[in-house]
This record gives C-alpha cells, structure tokens and sequence, in this order.
C-alpha cells in the first residue's frame, strides 16, 4: 500500500506538470464533480472523506462540505463513481 505522503506528493507532481503545460485554467484538461454525501456533521467528518477520496488515483482536489452535504472532486480524468462511493463508505459515509 502506497503512504498517503507518497499520493500527495504524486499529486503535487501531477498538479506541477498541469501547471507547468502553461494552459490556461479554462483550457485544463480536469473533471470537478460534485457528489452528494450522507452523514458528515462536522469538520473531522470533512477531513476523513477528504483523505480517503484524495487516495483515488487520478484526484487532485477535494472539498468536502458538511453543511451541504457534498464532496467536490476535481481529477485528471473522469472518475469511476463506484470508485468515489468506496471511498466515502471506507470514510464511514454514503455517497447518495
Ligand atoms: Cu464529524
């Protein structure tokens, strides 16, 4: 298993190279989705979904909201949802 150091650094790498390709943020080849969370109730609830989905391969930001109930994911790619869903239930949360 890979440490969470090791994927955030891979993360700033990917995020450097995006950076570094010099095209505009318009123009950024990233996905941000927005999903719908059941059971956050406050900021420790946040921080544990955000550590398990920032594992996702390809994730290069994400935001939970206890508040509204949701995650925003933003990632090189589309993301498999099964994948993000895993990831908030390993969190101890539903994805709804
Ligand atoms: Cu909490």
């Amino acid at each position: 298993m890979i440490s969470p150091r090791k994927r955030s650094e891979e993360r700033a790498a990917r995020a450097d190279a995006l950076a570094s390709a010099g095209a505009p943020k318009s123009m950024s080849m990233t996905t941000t989705t927005t999903y719908a969370v059941a059971g956050m109730t406050c900021g420790h609830c946040e921080m544990s979904v955000q550590e398990e989905v920032g594992e996702l391969e390809g994730v290069l930001e994400v935001s939970a909201d206890h508040a509204t109930g949701q995650v925003t994911v933003t990632s090189a790619e589309p993301l498999d949802r099964a994948a993000v869903a895993a990831a908030v239930e390993e969190a101890g949360y539903t994805l709804t």
